[in-house]
């Protein structure tokens, strides 16, 4: 790989010739584990444990990653999330977009060198939702010289937070994209997580200067994370460091990291809660049995006894005591300015609709993302001059292409009543405006570049790869184009991506073909496993301009459904929260079956009742 050879040149000429190659070979495959403490289940774990072991290394490491798939009936691949891959782009791990499904009885090899990049970072299956069933662990970047470090700490201790479903994901994206669900109601988790189980106790020392690492991992649920007593000082968002700011609360979207520091008391007498809270907002409705607010514990003293559980179910009791912040007001520590007057501005609406399959999709512009039939970056690799060309990866891939260099603004229009965590792989972007949520759906609050209160962008903004947007709200992002490579920009609530919320941006294609030339011999094979072709257009065409046979969404509903539509939206609703009650219950209830028999007759019930009422 010619990336790696510039690496390695460069790498002499600095003299950082300390860096080291760790080796990885992990098979994965089903483990039963009890996370949670309510009910057992298969995990995907890794050479037979889980959770899954954290990835610690260091700046200019290089890292050869073996990764068997010896689970026999799905596919699999590893995405290591916020790690630029600059070079490396063949190794970011999305399917179908930089790289083939791994198929069962399968091995990739990522190799790929992590670069200058400091702080926590995380890997998880970017094969749909699979990192819900397990396939997700911490990376960990330290500074190669210590003395480079921009805060002092003691110790560094690791944090996961997540939401955690009884079902496996492939059962819950089977109810959940069907047209029983016909408002798109995302399905309620069973639990949340903390460090991958519950009521946990961290022993610390009094006088100690932590420095926490916490990520999200989950599919779906924002969290918010408290410990009593005690503050938290952030110095570092998604990999990024910032002015340190100090908080008495973090809220942290799925896909996000933060890294505070934690400094303890000094007497040592008394133990706290360490709360961990589903962010409530985000779920249609609102089983009474499930757990909003979770208690763990910081311990000074294992003799003393520990503080009661906080009241599980009162989450309005909960946010009483928080002061939220805004990582809108977080400023990078580098001094990075507002980039200049963006060469290319990328304008993207997000829907929901129901199409005609009566599956609710989730749109930019009126498109879904539905996967190529050639990964996004081997149309790149075999389309010759053709490459600048968008045409080429189809109609259904919301693929941009950017010249190389050239300042990227993109604007994001959320038509949308619900929060969403967008995540761009490659990246870190500039947040430049961002509106609060509304709850008036009819008049969403949409960026318009000549109103000053929304273009008075801050001098230093907010720099990280996963940012939130606010309810039927905008952002606005800039970043350059400076790494040549194939890069998903997508929702990280997983059942959203599932749905196809997802666009890709080519970035620099003449550059990829210059570079990058070659697919490792290794990830050809893969795709050879699971038959998928590594040369044409999205539709597998060596004509690339022509598009027969590409992967379309679903035609539009019906003409005239709409307009009966107005009755069946109320029923809609009815069978939507049935709907994901049902999941909801099922997961707590352990039945595996298909309950879609079920949910038919229970439509036809309402619908009789509905014909009876007229
Ligand atoms: C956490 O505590 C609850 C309530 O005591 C218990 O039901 C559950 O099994 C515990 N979970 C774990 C993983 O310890
Ligand atoms: C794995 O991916 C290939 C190519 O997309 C597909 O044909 C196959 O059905 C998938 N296998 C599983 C188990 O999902
Ligand atoms: C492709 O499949 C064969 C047969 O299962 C297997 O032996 C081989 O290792 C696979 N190749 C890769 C790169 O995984
Ligand atoms: C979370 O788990 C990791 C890995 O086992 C451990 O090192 C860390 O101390 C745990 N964090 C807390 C807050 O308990
Ligand atoms: C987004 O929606 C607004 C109005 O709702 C419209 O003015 C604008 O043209 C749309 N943008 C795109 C790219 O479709
Ligand atoms: C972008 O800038 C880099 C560094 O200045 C340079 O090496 C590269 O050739 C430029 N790319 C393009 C497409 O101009
Ligand atoms: C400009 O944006 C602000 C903030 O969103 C809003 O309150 C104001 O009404 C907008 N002004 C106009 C003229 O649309
Ligand atoms: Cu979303």
């Amino acid at each position: 790989m010619l990336g790696l050879q510039i690496f390695l040149l460069l790498s002499c000429m600095c003299g950082f010739a300390v860096s080291k190659t760790h080796n990885f070979d992990w098979e994965i495959g089903y483990v039963t584990a009890n996370p949670d403490g309510m009910h057992e289940r298969r995990m995907i774990g890794i050479n037979n444990q889980w959770p899954n072991p954290t990835i610690r290394v260091k700046q200019h490491d290089r890292i050869i990653l073996n990764l068997h798939n010896g689970l026999p009936d799905r596919n699999a691949s590893l995405h290591f999330h916020g790690l630029l891959q600059r070079g490396f782009n063949g190794e970011d791990g999305p399917e179908m977009v930089t790289q083939c499904p791994v198929g069962p009885g399968s091995t990739i090899t990522y190799d790929f060198n992590v670069g200058g990049q400091t702080g926590t970072y995380w890997y998880h299956s970017h094969s749909g939702s699979q990192y819900g069933d397990g396939l997700r662990g911490m990376i960990i970047i330290e500074y190669a010289d210590k003395k480079d470090e921009p805060y002092s700490y003691d110790e560094d201790v690791s944090l996961s937070v997540n939401d955690h479903y009884h079902l496996e994901s492939p059962a819950i994206v089977k109810q959940f994209l069907s047209r029983f669900n016909p408002t798109g109601a995302e399905p309620i988790p069973q639990n949340s997580l903390f460090n991958e189980t519950k009521n946990v106790t961290w022993n610390v020392k009094p006088d100690t200067t932590y420095l926490l690492r916490i990520v999200n991992m989950g599919l779906f649920v924002s969290q918010y994370l408290q410990i009593e007593n005690h503050k938290f000082v952030i110095v570092e968002i998604d990999g990024v460091a910032v002015q340190p700011y100090e908080v008495d609360s973090i809220y942290i979207t799925v896909g996000q990291r933060y890294a505070a520091l934690v400094k303890t008391k000094s007497q040592s007498g008394t133990n706290y809660r360490f709360i961990n809270a589903l962010d409530v907002e985000m779920l249609d409705v609102v089983p009474e049995d499930l757990q909003l607010v979770s208690t763990n514990y910081l311990v000074y003293d294992e003799g003393a006894s520990k503080p009661e559980h906080y009241p599980y179910y009162d989450f309005e009791k909960f946010t009483e005591s928080l002061h939220g912040f805004n990582d809108f007001d977080l400023t990078p520590l580098s001094g990075e300015k507002l980039l200049p007057e963006p060469d290319i501005t990328i304008e993207v609406n997000f829907s929901m609709e129901v199409l005609g399959d009566g599956v609710t999709y989730a749109l930019f512009n009126d498109k879904s993302y539905v996967p190529p039939k050639v990964p996004i970056l081997y149309t790149v690799l075999s389309s010759g001059e053709l490459t600048t060309n968008p045409e080429i990866y189809g109609s259904n891939t919301n693929t941009f292409v950017l010249q190389g260099n050239e300042t990227v603004e993109l604007i994001l229009n959320n038509h949308d009543p619900g929060k969403h965590a967008f995540h761009l792989h490659g990246h870190n972007f500039q947040v430049i405006s961002r509106s609060p949520g509304t709850d008036d759906e009819d008049h969403p609050v949409e960026f318009d570049p000549s109103n000053d209160t929304m273009t008075d962008y801050p001098e230093y903004p907010m720099i990280r790869d996963t940012v939130e947007v606010n309810s039927n709200g905008y952002f606005v992002l800039r970043f350059k184009a400076n790494n040549p490579g194939v890069w998903f920009f997508h929702c990280h609530v997983d059942w959203h991506l599932e749905q196809g919320l997802a666009l890709v941006l080519v970035e620099a294609p003449e550059e990829i073909q210059a570079h990058q030339q070659h697919i490792s011999a290794n990830h050809v094979e893969v795709c050879k496993n699971v038959s998928v072709p590594i040369q044409g257009n999205a539709a597998a065409n060596m004509d690339f301009l022509d598009l027969m046979g590409q992967n379309l969404q679903q035609p539009p509903l019906p003409e005239g459904f709409t307009a009966k539509g107005y009755i069946a939206m109320a029923l809609c609703t009815l069978v939507a929260v049935y709907g994901i009650w049902s999941i909801y219950k099922y997961g707590i209830e352990d039945v595996s079956k298909d309950n879609s028999v079920e949910v038919i007759e229970r439509l036809s019930r309402i619908l009789d009742e509905h014909d009876g009422e007229r």
